[in-house]
Protein backbone atom coordinates (compact mmCIF):
# COMPACT_ATOMS: atom_id res chain seq x y z
CA UNK A 1 0.00 0.00 0.00
CA UNK A 2 1.12 3.25 -0.75
CA UNK A 3 2.72 6.02 1.65
CA UNK A 4 0.37 8.81 1.66
CA UNK A 5 -0.50 11.96 4.18
CA UNK A 6 -3.55 13.38 5.62
CA UNK A 7 -3.95 16.86 7.82
CA UNK A 8 -5.19 16.98 11.50
CA UNK A 9 -5.63 19.43 13.90
CA UNK A 10 -5.98 19.01 18.21
CA UNK A 11 -8.84 21.30 18.41
CA UNK A 12 -9.31 24.50 20.71
CA UNK A 13 -10.97 22.01 24.18
CA UNK A 14 -7.94 19.38 23.70
CA UNK A 15 -5.28 21.80 23.70
CA UNK A 16 -6.46 23.83 26.62
CA UNK A 17 -7.02 20.88 28.39
CA UNK A 18 -3.35 20.21 28.22
CA UNK A 19 -4.18 17.20 26.04
CA UNK A 20 -1.57 17.92 23.23
CA UNK A 21 1.24 15.90 24.64
CA UNK A 22 -1.10 12.41 25.39
CA UNK A 23 -2.65 12.96 21.89
CA UNK A 24 0.34 13.61 19.63
CA UNK A 25 2.29 10.65 21.31
CA UNK A 26 -0.66 8.45 20.56
CA UNK A 27 -0.26 9.93 16.41
CA UNK A 28 3.27 8.49 16.76
CA UNK A 29 2.95 5.20 18.46
CA UNK A 30 0.01 4.47 15.39
CA UNK A 31 2.77 5.07 13.27
CA UNK A 32 2.09 8.25 11.70
CA UNK A 33 5.44 10.29 10.58
CA UNK A 34 4.87 14.18 11.55
CA UNK A 35 6.13 16.03 8.57
CA UNK A 36 4.44 19.83 10.00
CA UNK A 37 3.50 20.78 13.10
CA UNK A 38 2.57 24.21 14.89
CA UNK A 39 0.68 26.14 16.92
CA UNK A 40 -2.22 28.71 15.62
CA UNK A 41 -5.39 30.50 16.35
CA UNK A 42 -7.98 30.68 13.82
CA UNK A 43 -10.01 34.11 13.25
CA UNK A 44 -13.64 32.88 12.96
CA UNK A 45 -13.04 33.96 9.84
CA UNK A 46 -10.89 31.75 8.73
CA UNK A 47 -12.44 28.78 10.95
CA UNK A 48 -15.50 29.61 8.32
CA UNK A 49 -13.25 29.41 5.19
CA UNK A 50 -11.44 26.08 6.73
CA UNK A 51 -15.67 24.14 7.37
CA UNK A 52 -16.97 26.41 4.20
CA UNK A 53 -18.63 22.99 3.04
CA UNK A 54 -20.74 23.25 5.94
CA UNK A 55 -21.96 26.34 5.71
CA UNK A 56 -25.09 25.76 5.19
CA UNK A 57 -25.97 23.65 8.17
CA UNK A 58 -27.39 24.58 11.33
CA UNK A 59 -23.76 24.31 13.28
CA UNK A 60 -21.82 26.18 11.11
CA UNK A 61 -21.80 29.12 12.86
CA UNK A 62 -21.14 27.38 16.60
CA UNK A 63 -18.65 25.47 14.58
CA UNK A 64 -16.56 28.60 13.42
CA UNK A 65 -16.98 30.09 17.23
CA UNK A 66 -15.89 27.60 18.57
CA UNK A 67 -12.93 26.70 16.65
CA UNK A 68 -11.55 30.16 16.77
CA UNK A 69 -11.96 29.89 20.50
CA UNK A 70 -8.44 29.03 21.69
CA UNK A 71 -4.82 27.92 20.19
CA UNK A 72 -5.55 25.07 17.92
CA UNK A 73 -2.44 22.20 16.71
CA UNK A 74 -2.38 21.93 12.80
CA UNK A 75 -0.14 19.13 11.49
CA UNK A 76 0.63 16.95 8.28
CA UNK A 77 1.34 13.44 9.02
CA UNK A 78 2.52 10.35 6.62
CA UNK A 79 1.79 7.00 6.69
CA UNK A 80 0.37 4.05 4.27
CA UNK A 81 -3.13 4.01 4.08
CA UNK A 82 -3.06 7.76 6.03
CA UNK A 83 -6.88 9.23 5.60
CA UNK A 84 -8.22 6.20 6.49
CA UNK A 85 -6.33 4.72 9.22
CA UNK A 86 -6.13 8.06 10.87
CA UNK A 87 -10.11 8.26 10.58
CA UNK A 88 -9.75 4.81 12.55
CA UNK A 89 -7.31 6.33 15.05
CA UNK A 90 -9.61 8.93 15.77
CA UNK A 91 -13.53 7.79 15.76
CA UNK A 92 -16.73 8.57 14.95
CA UNK A 93 -17.39 12.05 15.06
CA UNK A 94 -19.75 12.07 18.34
CA UNK A 95 -17.64 10.75 21.01
CA UNK A 96 -20.49 8.89 22.50
CA UNK A 97 -19.80 6.40 19.14
CA UNK A 98 -16.49 6.78 19.34
CA UNK A 99 -14.62 3.17 19.54
CA UNK A 100 -12.85 2.37 23.01
CA UNK A 101 -9.29 3.85 22.44
CA UNK A 102 -9.99 6.03 20.07
CA UNK A 103 -8.59 9.67 20.34
CA UNK A 104 -12.02 11.09 20.52
CA UNK A 105 -13.58 8.39 23.20
CA UNK A 106 -10.74 9.47 25.13
CA UNK A 107 -10.34 12.85 24.56
CA UNK A 108 -13.28 14.64 23.09
CA UNK A 109 -15.95 16.41 25.27
CA UNK A 110 -18.83 16.73 22.67
CA UNK A 111 -19.63 16.47 19.56
CA UNK A 112 -18.64 20.18 18.91
CA UNK A 113 -15.76 20.00 20.99
CA UNK A 114 -14.79 16.29 19.83
CA UNK A 115 -11.18 16.81 20.36
CA UNK A 116 -9.35 16.35 16.94
CA UNK A 117 -9.30 16.89 12.85
CA UNK A 118 -8.98 14.02 10.61
CA UNK A 119 -9.26 14.91 6.73
CA UNK A 120 -11.67 12.72 4.81
CA UNK A 121 -10.00 12.44 1.92
CA UNK A 122 -6.52 12.52 -0.64
CA UNK A 123 -7.94 15.17 -1.94
CA UNK A 124 -9.38 17.21 1.10
CA UNK A 125 -5.79 16.11 3.28
CA UNK A 126 -3.95 17.92 0.37
CA UNK A 127 -6.06 21.46 0.41
CA UNK A 128 -6.24 21.38 3.87
CA UNK A 129 -2.84 20.63 4.51
CA UNK A 130 -1.96 23.83 2.07
CA UNK A 131 -4.48 25.54 4.47
CA UNK A 132 -2.14 26.12 7.12
CA UNK A 133 1.37 25.05 5.64
CA UNK A 134 3.78 26.49 2.74
CA UNK A 135 6.03 23.43 0.93
CA UNK A 136 8.93 24.60 3.12
CA UNK A 137 7.41 24.32 6.12
CA UNK A 138 7.32 20.34 5.29
CA UNK A 139 10.09 17.92 6.23
O1 LIG B 1 -14.86 14.74 9.82
P1 LIG B 1 -15.47 14.97 11.18
O2 LIG B 1 -14.79 16.05 11.97
O3 LIG B 1 -15.65 13.71 11.99
O4 LIG B 1 -16.96 15.48 10.92
P2 LIG B 1 -17.54 16.49 9.83
O5 LIG B 1 -16.52 16.85 8.79
O6 LIG B 1 -18.85 15.94 9.37
O7 LIG B 1 -17.87 17.81 10.68
C1 LIG B 1 -16.86 18.73 11.02
C2 LIG B 1 -17.05 19.16 12.45
O8 LIG B 1 -18.32 19.85 12.58
C3 LIG B 1 -17.15 18.01 13.45
O9 LIG B 1 -15.90 17.57 13.88
C4 LIG B 1 -17.96 18.62 14.57
C5 LIG B 1 -18.91 19.52 13.84
N1 LIG B 1 -20.18 18.83 13.60
C6 LIG B 1 -20.48 17.95 12.62
N2 LIG B 1 -21.75 17.53 12.70
C7 LIG B 1 -22.27 18.19 13.77
C8 LIG B 1 -21.27 19.01 14.34
N3 LIG B 1 -21.48 19.78 15.41
C9 LIG B 1 -22.71 19.77 15.96
N4 LIG B 1 -22.92 20.54 17.04
N5 LIG B 1 -23.70 18.99 15.47
C10 LIG B 1 -23.57 18.18 14.37
O10 LIG B 1 -24.49 17.49 13.93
Amino acid sequence: MATNRTFTMIKPDAVADGNSGAIIKMIEEAGFRIVAMKKALLTQTRAGEFYAVHAERPFYADLCEYMSSGAIVPMILEKENAVADFRKLIGATDPTKADEGTIRKLFAKSMSANAIHGSDSDENAAIESSFFFAGLEQF
